[in-house]
């Protein structure tokens, strides 16, 4: 049996295909986190997701399907379920499925240190997800693949700083092959951030329903619609 038939794989879809309904409710109790993995074909998505999940490289991947993983796992003491769309990669930002970053909770930007056009392509995926989620926070990684290449390598620091920086970006550099940064921070940090925002979330909502604050906002609104007819009624009689 393959590596990838050895997955907890809930799924799988034919190339072109696009899922209409997404695998699971997007931004459901925080025991679920639904990871988008994008990035320009071959820089090594598939590797670094199945060095996630199975610890293992095996050099060559399926090309051909965009795979759903569902993998169950614990962090800061919870169980949650991480549910992986490792996409087949876009070459243009006209190949990002935009229903696809919408079932996001988080995304994960690959490119190869080796492939300058894959940079590129990186920045111009950041932009897209950063157009789509602007009314919410949704946590986003660049990651290096190919760091056992670096004699090859030709996207410079300077570049990848501006990108982070512009974007407030996580940025790992790792190596599918040799396994130096371990795929486990990538996953375990995006997953944290997904469940803190979930909970100051949760904090506002709370917040903001207790009878007394409802009320003090009230007050306020009364104030301010008060504040605002008197001042028409003054303009309009100069
Ligand atoms: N040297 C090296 N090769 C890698 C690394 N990651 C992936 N590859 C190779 O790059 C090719 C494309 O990888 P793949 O995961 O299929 O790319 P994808 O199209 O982005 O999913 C395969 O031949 C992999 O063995 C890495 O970190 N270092
Ligand atoms: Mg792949």
């Amino acid at each position: 049996m393959s590596v990838e038939g050895n997955l907890d794989r809930v799924g799988h879809r034919s190339p072109r295909a696009r899922p209409d309904t997404p695998p699971r409710h997007a931004h459901s109790s925080g025991k679920e986190v639904n990871i988008l993995v994008l990035g320009y074909r071959g820089v090594g998505k598939t590797a670094l997701t199945v060095r996630y999940l199975t610890k293992r490289f095996i050099g060559d991947y399926n090309s051909e399907t965009e795979m759903l993983y569902s993998h169950s796992t614990c962090i800061e003491g919870k169980h949650l379920t991480l549910h992986i769309i490792d996409t087949l990669g876009q070459m243009t930002a006209d190949d990002i499925s935009q229903h696809q970053v919408l079932w996001a909770d988080c995304v994960i930007i690959v490119f190869a240190i080796t492939m300058a056009t894959s940079f590129q392509v990186a920045r111009t995926l950041v932009e897209y997800v950063h157009k789509i989620s602007t009314n919410r926070s949704i946590p986003v990684a660049l990651v290096a693949n190919k760091s056992d290449m670096i004699e090859r390598k030709t996207v410079s620091d300077t570049e990848i700083s501006r990108l982070c920086a512009e974007y407030n970006l996580l940025f790992f550099e790792t190596s599918a092959s040799e396994g130096r940064t371990s795929m486990n921070q990538v996953f375990v940090t995006l997953a944290q951030q997904v469940r803190h925002i979930l909970k100051k979330k949760e904090k506002l909502t709370r917040f903001m329903q207790n009878p007394a604050v409802a009320a003090k906002l009230q007050i306020q609104q009364s104030f301010r619609n008060l504040a605002q007819r008197a001042w028409r009624t003054r303009t309009s009689t100069l």
